[in-house]
């Protein structure tokens, strides 16, 4: 089984989105490994980022990441980075389809409403980032042996 890390990030909290997101993800068949109601410290802001930390817009990213609560989770399954990424959408809304998180609730690049990694190496960076080891929990989902074929 393979994990991500996913966040709604403050936009999509304040727009009350949490728990749409939260279904769209369980409805699919992933499984929830772990998840926490928080504001971001700078330094994981600043961890997370990594690849952008020079970019130009990421001042304004950064700031915005720190501007509210965000909710981190760990999902889990099989190709879930992958499978992640496709019910999020574009980065930017505007050329996210229809159906998918940010296609069906975002307009703007900068407010794109919710992270996932990008690869299995970038989750299990992530992850690390602001889970511990023993915040992840470990169980069957009553209905796994008919999500897979084996
Ligand atoms: P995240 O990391 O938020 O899931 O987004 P993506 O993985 O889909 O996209 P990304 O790493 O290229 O961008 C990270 C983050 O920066 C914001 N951003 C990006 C922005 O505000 N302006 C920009 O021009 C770009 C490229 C949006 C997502």
């Amino acid at each position: 089984m393979d994990r991500t890390f996913i966040m709604v990030k403050p936009d999509g909290v304040q727009r009350s989105l949490v728990g749409e997101i939260v279904t769209r993800f369980e409805a699919k068949g992933l499984k929830l490994a772990a998840a926490r109601f928080e504001k971001l410290p700078e330094v994981r802001v600043t961890e997370q980022y990594q690849e952008h930390l020079t970019k130009p817009f990421f001042p304004s990213l950064k700031q915005y990441i720190m501007g509210g609560p965000c909710f981190l989770m760990v999902w889990e399954g099989r190709n879930a980075v992958a499978i992640a990424r496709k019910l999020i959408g574009a980065t930017n809304p505007s050329d996210a389809l229809p159906g998918t998180i940010r296609g069906d609730f975002g307009i703007d690049i900068g407010r794109n409403v919710i992270h996932g990694s990008d690869s299995p190496e970038s989750a299990a960076r992530e992850i690390a980032i602001h889970f511990r080891q023993n915040e992840l929990v470990t169980y069957t989902r009553i209905d796994e042996s008919v999500l897979y074929e084996y």
